[in-house]
């Protein structure tokens, strides 16, 4: 396969310092490497290009939504990027970066395909509008956006209106879910699968429902959005949001070994490292690289 790694250094959408730090941490611990390591041909496209905003200019598009026009503008870059590159009939591999980001990945891959399924795997459900949100952090709101809800900068990025419908949305491991977030998903009837769910059914099980979903469903491509964030905190204290309770290591990379050995999933983020909220032995890269390593060997 080939592999295009695209950085996106964004900080924007969880309006906390360091996010943007992780491509750049990736590849000082040679994600690129890990990619030839595995196999697989690597086509490093670079980072997206992040305009400069100041703190201060924050609320300048929206007063309940920080960063709104830069967000949609590098979202908007980056859906271009990600069809190019499944266009070329390539796998492109997004590093963030705040969750914000899947907006665009999302964008690029729905142009592509005819009928898209998103796999959500995060503690947050990420389903906030500027009208639930607890933050105004758009980090939340990714995959409302793509489901065509909420304000219409982010809903029509790339192109006008829906990139996923509901119905092949998939929300995986999420434990830190908003009221409006819990509304939302019970009247779209959301396959979403919290982590106390999981824990009733095991993962095994849960796995197994969304695989056989997916290749009952209509559906040519899938696009897999992983946060570092779902992951249990002690692996991850590097993240902007972490919460406990989560996955631990094994379990992972049961996911990936699941997921991707079903040969369905045709691009994915990997998002949410922060590099300055790390612990000084470096945990949380240590685990990103763990994970990669599994990740780029699953994929086939
Ligand atoms: N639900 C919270 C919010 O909307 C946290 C979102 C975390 C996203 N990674 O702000």
């Amino acid at each position: 396969m080939n592999i295009n790694l695209i950085g996106v250094p964004i900080n924007y959408g969880c309006d906390r310092d360091g996010a943007q730090y992780g491509p750049s941490k990736l590849r000082e611990n040679n994600i690129v490497e890990l990619i030839k390591k595995s196999g697989h041909a690597i086509y490093d496209l670079g980072d997206i290009h992040i305009p400069k905003v100041y703190p201060e200019e924050k609320y300048n598009n929206h007063e309940k939504m920080k960063y709104l026009n830069p967000i949609a503008e590098i979202c908007n870059n980056l859906s271009q990027q990600v069809y190019c590159s499944l266009n070329a009939g390539d796998f492109p591999f997004i590093v963030g970066g705040d969750h914000s980001l899947g907006i665009g990945s999302i964008a690029g891959a729905s142009k592509y395909f005819k009928e898209l399924a998103v796999i959500w795997i995060d503690a947050h459900g990420d389903i906030n509008t500027y009208e639930t949100s607890p933050s105004g952090n758009i980090h939340g709101m990714p995959l409302a956006a793509s489901m065509n809800i909420g304000h219409p900068t982010l809903t029509n990025i790339y192109y006008d209106g829906q990139k996923v419908k509901p119905e092949n949305v998939y929300i995986l491991g999420s434990r830190d879910i908003d009221t409006g977030e819990f509304d939302l998903a019970k009247e779209l009837n959301l396959n979403m699968y919290t982590m106390d769910i999981v824990r009733q059914r095991g993962l095994d099980n849960v796995l197994e429902e969304i695989v056989e979903k997916i290749k009952f469903s209509n559906v040519d491509g899938v696009h897999l959005s992983f946060d570092i964030d779902v992951l249990d905190s002690n692996l991850v204290p590097g993240t902007g949001t972490p919460v406990i309770n989560g996955f631990p290591m094994e379990e992972g990379k049961k996911i990936f070994t699941t997921l991707l050995g079903e040969k369905f999933i045709t691009s994915m983020d990997f998002v949410e490292l922060n590099p300055l909220l790390d612990e000084d032995d470096e945990k949380t890269v240590t685990t990103c690289i763990e994970m990669l390593e599994h990740i780029f060997k699953s994929i086939s």
